[in-house]
């Protein structure tokens, strides 16, 4: 039996990689079943101070398996509400919620939810031959997994629109210019510079990582006064961290800083 997902644990760092290479690691019930029970184990487990999406083979994520979707094969037509409630849409809040970075390293194309779902994550780098592309519009349907959410608030209504409408792909390269991801890189670095990334941020500290996440993450939908307050409290929290006195001593000691995540 294939597993959907390989998922490993390395110094600290929970690696998931989308494993249906024939398919360009396209969605279909088993990876997404595999997939949000992986996020919750990051949610879930102290071991796990960061998080490493990528695909295996030549593809990062071609989104929905619209080969469970083919209308020949006769019965009711599929009602995509309720699996856009079922499986994305639990796992987007999974993502979003997280409070640990997730890293993607989009090895190759990522279409449609599996484009939406590398851009949910705090740091997005790429291959340089890998391609975005919201192909929901060459098959009749709307940007989800949060695209239609996150297109606008990061590239402005022009660009999200003629990416959503047109369905073309994006390069790497003009995803970074955007400021849609953190970075292209040569595609032979990928592997290596998203590990060390990863690994990187399992070793800082977690609790003023993951709040720094929810801070940044609200700021859009709310005015100065309350996020000054949502700041307060979670200076407030982070202050109280094991890890934010070790970081003063560790300063004063002149001296790296061994957190411990808590
Ligand atoms: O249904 C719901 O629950 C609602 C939610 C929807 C979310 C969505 O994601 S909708 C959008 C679904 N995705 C797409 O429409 C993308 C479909 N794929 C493509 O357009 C192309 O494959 C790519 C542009 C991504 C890559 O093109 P290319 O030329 O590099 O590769 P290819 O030859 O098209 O694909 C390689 C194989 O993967 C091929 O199989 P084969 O012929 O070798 O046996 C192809 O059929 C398969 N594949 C790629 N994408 C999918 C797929 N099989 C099933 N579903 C896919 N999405």
């Amino acid at each position: 039996e294939i597993q959907t997902v390989i998922s490993e644990i390395n110094n600290g760092v929970l690696k998931l990689t989308l494993n249906r290479p024939d398919k360009l690691n396209s969605f279909n019930e088993e990876m997404h079943l595999s997939f949000r029970a992986e996020i919750e184990r990051a949610h879930s487990e102290k071991a796990v101070r960061s998080v490493l999406l990528t695909g295996s083979g030549r593809g990062f994520c071609a989104g929905q398996d619209l080969g469970d979707r083919d209308p020949r094969k006769g019965g009711e037509r599929s009602d995509l509400g309720h699996t856009i409630e079922t499986f994305y849409n639990p796992t987007l809040r999974l993502i979003r919620s997280l409070e640990k970075p997730i890293i993607c390293a989009v090895n190759g194309v990522a279409a449609g939810a599996g484009a939406n779902i590398a851009l949910a994550c705090d740091i997005v780098l790429a291959a340089r031959s890998a391609k975005f592309i919201q192909a929901f519009s060459k098959i009749g349907l709307i940007p989800d997994a949060g695209g239609s959410w996150s297109l606008p608030r990061i590239l402005g209504e022009p660009r999200a629109k003629a990416l959503a409408l047109l369905g073309e792909p994006l390069t790497a390269e003009q995803a970074e210019s955007w400021g849609l991801i953190w970075k292209a890189v040569d595609d032979a670095a990928l592997p290596e510079e998203a590990t060390a990334l990863a690994e990187k941020l399992a070793t800082g500290p977690t609790v003023g990582l993951g709040l720094t996440k929810r801070l940044i993450q609200a700021a859009a939908s709310q005015d100065l006064d309350t996020h000054l307050d949502m700041e307060r409290d979670c200076q407030q929290t982070a202050g109280f961290t094991d890890d934010y006195a070790e970081g003063v001593i560790a300063f004063l000691e002149k001296r790296p800083a061994q957190f411990r995540g808590e």
